[in-house]
């Protein structure tokens, strides 16, 4: 009688494990300098393979696109955070024309169906303190899943300002 109980107990614990296992989320950062093909789509993890190097000179604003992608087979809210802006570079984020700066360094929640994708807009542009001198700057990007906080992504946008001839 009591051995029954516990196999009835073990196999419903199963059934709930194999439940959860079905159910596949992951969250698709996708890097792209608007010119070649955007780097990243369906690779996971670390910055490997999803990173572009754009560069400016002077104070000119130079832009990249940070695309999200839900490659799970469920709708998942997916929260993404990227860099803001530092002493060297300010950073403007833009998404169908707003301007979602302060939310994308604070962290959003954007809802996702299966297959469906958001692309968020950065513009970069160097500071008065890189006067006169080349500077650099890592943009790193990350998204996490809703439902499986172990199912990650993370994108890199390396930004160079070389000096120009003239003031900048
Ligand atoms: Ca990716």
């Amino acid at each position: 009688m009591k051995k029954s109980v516990i196999i009835t107990l073990v196999s419903a614990i199963s059934l709930s494990f194999a439940g959860i296992a079905s159910a596949e989320t992951q969250p698709d950062l996708l890097i792209s300098d608007g010119k070649g093909e955007p780097k990243g789509g369906d690779i996971y993890g670390g910055p490997r393979g999803q990173s572009i190097r754009v560069s400016t000179i002077g104070s000119r604003p130079v832009s990249f696109h940070v695309g999200l992608q839900n490659d799970g087979d469920e709708a998942d809210r997916i929260g993404v955070r990227g860099s803001g802006r530092d002493r060297k570079f300010l950073v403007r984020y833009t998404s169908g024309g707003e301007n979602v700066t302060g939310q994308v360094v604070r962290g959003l929640r954007l809802g996702l169906e299966p297959d469906e994708a958001a692309r968020i807009k950065a513009t970069v542009k160097a500071t008065r303190a890189t006067k006169g001198r080349n500077a650099r700057k890592a943009f790193r990007f990350s998204a996490i899943s809703g439902k499986d906080r172990s199912k990650r992504d993370s994108a890199l946008a390396f930004v160079l300002k070389r000096k120009s001839p003239g003031r900048n």
